[in-house]
């Protein structure tokens, strides 16, 4: 609500002028904390969630700032209104409590009329809290709680008869159209108005609908009386409106302005603008959802809220250019995940034409406790009615894979009596929505453990059921996402079912010309998608697919090759796009489209004999065909299968343009793209490519570009005349049914963790047949193996354990010269930090570089490894 303006209510953002500290303030007492000068949106967590330590802030905090209302607001009722803290906030003026909120989601407003002096200087002290309570939804979930006053804040002065400012941060006026046909549409208008005048006021309403270019359209008012000091309900009807509709192609938006009137003099004392679509919807369990009596697959991604460098605190813009990033690549439908967001995203729905769902914040578990269940119900009423009149929105939902973790493992009797606990809250969340909202539908998401969630009745509970499914990532096969599919629909032929979740993780700076699971790769996750996107096409009973995610986002508590971050996002954490985007807009955009795949900074060996090394490339495209050339040269023309062609592309040291043409009902499409590639001689000696630099990953079958822009490829077993590892085996860890290779510890002292995470163990030599001259060489070692490893959540095959730590002691030679003696890691460094060791060298005849590894103890390891030339 905040940063609308009234005609009759006058709202003044009070986002600037904050200060902001962490200390043990005493309200009126004197201390001499040091307080921060911030602005909203603010949270403190920005630096700690991604630094090395586990954890980040969790606790109290302080905001104040003075605020100096006219005097002409004498007379007025004023509130403040919050659209979100996280999660517990109080609120004092002038040291004395107003107000306080639980939940750090929904907006909400704090009356502070009695305690404010129009006219003189007043303080706002907010108290805000994001330690865990037991009692406050979300308990766990893989995203970060960040903690703060992190959207809008503002002032809100009304006359004393106005909407109600007190109903759950709504705005008091909810609009709904209970008949929608092509021919003709009906407007509901429910109001709630408050009087806090001591004498009854005779009062008008109207409500107001316009068309987009702001003609009014039609008009119903009525008169009533408020009695004094009350608040009272009403509605009104608008039985004919000749629909222009809305949908994701057309988004035809006119605002509805319900006003409040005095009723002799027809001066406006409150108005409320609300935007109004008219559309209807259904979703049919074998044919999927339909909208305006059109059939649609609703395809798209789940939102988290943060951004890069700013935590959750963004701006409404972003918000705003997040549902547009959607809608440009061909998608429909937001999943507003896991918990209701900026007030911006929902408009920006409205306006662009995005479906979306909204849902509150159980995930993973539940407590058992009266005030558990009471703040959720609240949240889910704060939810509903803050969020009711955006048309795009058609779902609500509340709980989200809330078995995962199932309590009480060692008792199943008692685990029995959680489970029921559960559903019971479901029933009753349910049945509060459908009461709040009956024209929309509800429903919950689950894991894709079918049995486990049939057998708690959670299926049966709500109107739709969506499944996230990772079979592929989590689960070791693709083809059990097909077979997941049919099964339900078999079992549940009449439940209308979606997938709420599907995604593999990409970490943009990872690549491999052999993805595989777990790899982290952009190429895997490509691949995922391609098959994901083919097998939900197929099935109509797929009612809607909603990728996850948008875009990166930060779970302080995962440790990946990017530690801190889900990397599932089609975008980067900044809204870059990553390669499964650009897939999706082939797909899903009508216009013709092709986009050239993979990373601009390559590296190979070159082939034997010739200075160009051969390399696969794939262009995304909806063209059927694909013409490619690659510096000049024309290749064959690509036949496009499942939205991508492939070609092995000759590459030359240095830049190399590639440039696509496709056409598409006589509509030319292009896309060019430089790409520079790293040769690498097939003979280190060979002067036609001089050898300059060398970055190697050990154990890997995977590339990596670090932080400073230096790409890393994967070691190859030595051959004479080139370079690469002797003896050893990529290291594993133990039990591991997922990685390939390599761990996904968060690697100590670095931002480069890909480097240090896989291994070469048990390695005897590393060998380089360099030319003589000056070198720079720097080992690169990580103990990988030891120390407790905490799995993450979603890997159900993993459990929590004590890894046990292996001794190793070696000693490391370079052309026979000591590097390192009795090399003891675990000891020096302890397990998963970064170490580095670097010399320089003058190579002075043919016999080259060679690193010696010999065992005093177990076996020993290499990471990676660099070699420069010096002149
Ligand atoms: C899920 C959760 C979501 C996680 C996601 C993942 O099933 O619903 O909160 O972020 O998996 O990436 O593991």
């Amino acid at each position: 609500m905040a940063g609308a303006a009234y005609a009759q209510r006058s709202v003044f953002p009070l986002n600037e002028g904050w200060q902001f500290t962490k200390d043990n303030y005493v309200i009126n007492a004197a201390s001499n904390i040091a307080w921060v000068p911030v602005s909203l949106p603010h949270t403190w967590n920005i630096a700690d969630v991604m630094d090395d330590k586990p954890g980040y802030y969790r606790g109290v905090a302080w905001y104040r700032r003075m605020l100096l209302p006219n005097k002409s607001l004498q007379g007025k009722e004023m509130y403040i209104s919050f659209d979100g803290a996280n999660q517990e906030t109080t609120v004092f003026i002038n040291g004395k409590k107003a107000g306080e909120h639980i939940g750090g989601y929904t907006a909400f407003t704090v009356p502070v009329t009695s305690l404010i002096n129009a006219g003189s200087a007043n303080e706002i002290l907010v108290k805000v809290d994001n330690s865990h309570n037991r009692n406050i939804p979300p308990l766990s979930a893989d995203f970060t709680f960040y903690g703060g006053i992190y959207r809008q804040v503002s002032l809100i002065a009304v006359n004393p008869i106005h909407f109600s400012l007190d109903d759950h941060g709504s705005k008091s006026v909810f609009i709904s159209t209970p008949v929608v046909s092509n021919a003709n549409a009906e407007v509901n208008i429910r109001y709630n108005i408050t009087n806090k005048n001591n004498a009854a006021e005779k009062i008008r309403i109207s409500s107001t609908v316009y068309d987009a270019k702001g003609n009014k359209v039609t008009e119903v008012a009525h008169k009533i009386i408020v009695e004094a000091v009350q608040n009272k309900k009403g509605e009104q009807f608008i039985k004919t409106v000749h629909p222009k509709l809305w949908s994701p192609d057309h988004p035809y938006l006119y605002t509805i302005i319900t006003r409040i009137m005095n009723a002799e003099t027809g001066i406006v004392l409150d108005e409320i603008k609300n935007p109004l679509g008219f559309r209807w919807f259904h979703f049919d369990a074998a044919k999927g959802f339909s909208i305006n009596g059109n059939p649609l697959k609703l395809i798209g991604t789940s939102r988290h809220q943060d951004y890069k460098g700013m935590g959750n605190a963004v701006p409404a813009t972003q918000a705003r250019r997040d549902v547009a990033l959607i809608k440009e690549m061909g998608g429909n439908f937001l999943r507003v995940a896991h918990y209701p967001q900026d007030p911006a995203v929902l408009q920006a729905c409205d306006e662009i034409g995005i479906l979306t769902s909204v849902e509150i914040p159980i995930v993973n578990e539940i407590t058992e406790s009266d005030s558990f269940y009471h703040n959720c119900e609240r949240m889910q009423v704060e939810m509903i009615r803050q969020n009711y009149n955006h048309p795009s929105l058609i779902m609500w939902c509340y709980m989200n894979e809330v078995l995962l973790r199932p309590q009480f493992n060692d008792n199943k009797e008692r685990q029995k009596i959680y489970y029921a606990s559960i559903a019971k809250l479901a029933k009753k969340l349910d049945s509060i929505t459908r009461k709040e909202d009956p024209y929309r539908y509800t429903m919950i998401a689950h894991p894709g453990d079918f049995n486990r969630y049939r057998d708690a009745g959670l299926i049966d509970i709500p109107m739709l059921v969506g499944w996230n499914l990772y079979s592929g990532w989590y689960g070791a096969n693709l083809n059990d996402f097909p077979v997941f599919l049919d099964r339900f629909h078999k079992d549940y032929p009449n439940k209308p079912m979606m997938v709420t979740e599907y995604g593999a993780d990409a970490d943009p700076r990872i690549r491999s010309n052999e993805p595989v699971r777990f790899d982290k790769s952009v190429e895997y996750a490509t691949n995922f998608h391609q098959y994901y996107y083919k097998e939900i096409m197929k099935r109509p009973f797929v009612t809607a697919a909603m990728i996850w995610n948008l875009a990166d986002f930060n779970s302080e508590t995962r440790n990946e090759s990017m530690p801190h971050m889900n990397n599932k996002g089609l975008l980067e954490w900044d809204r870059k796009p990553k390669d499964p985007y650009y897939y999706y807009q082939v797909m899903l955009l009508k216009k013709p489209f092709v986009k050239i795949l993979g990373s601009l900074l390559r590296s190979a060996v070159a082939d034997s004999g010739t200075g160009i090394a051969h390399q696969k490339l794939q262009v995304a495209g909806n063209t059927g065909k694909i013409i490619l050339s690659i510096n000049g040269r024309m290749q064959d023309e690509k036949q496009v299968e499942n939205g991508i062609a492939e070609w092995q592309l000759p590459f030359m040291p240095g830049k190399n343009i590639i440039e696509v043409w496709a056409n598409k009902s006589g509509k030319e499409v292009v896309d060019k793209a430089v790409i520079e590639f790293n040769m690498q001689a097939y003979e280190l000696a060979d002067n036609k490519i001089p050898f300059k630099q060398l970055n190697i990953l050990l154990g890997a079958k995977r590339s990596f570009i670090d932080s400073s822009d230096q790409l890393w490829l994967p070691s190859q077993e030595y051959r004479k005349g080139s370079w690469g590892h002797i003896g050893g085996k990529p290291f594993r860890l133990v039990n591991n049914s997922r990685l390939p290779y390599g761990t996904d510890k968060n690697i100590l002292g670095t931002e480069d963790d890909p480097i240090y995470q896989t291994q070469q163990t048990g390695i005897q030599a590393y060998c380089f047949d360099v030319l003589p001259g000056n070198y720079e060489l720097v080992l690169y070692f990580a103990e990988l193996q030891g120390g407790k490893v905490k799995n993450l959540l979603y890997n159900l095959s993993d459990p929590v354990k004590d890894e046990n730590t292996v001794k190793r002691i070696f000693n490391v030679t370079v052309n026979e010269m000591p590097l390192l003696q009795n090399f003891n890691m675990q000891k020096e460094y302890g397990t998963a930090r970064a170490i580095t060791k670097k010399t320089k060298l003058a190579v002075v005849d043919s016999a080259g570089i060679t690193i010696t590894f010999t065992a005093v103890e177990g076996e020993p390891v290499l990471n990676a490894i660099q070699l420069k030339k010096l002149d």
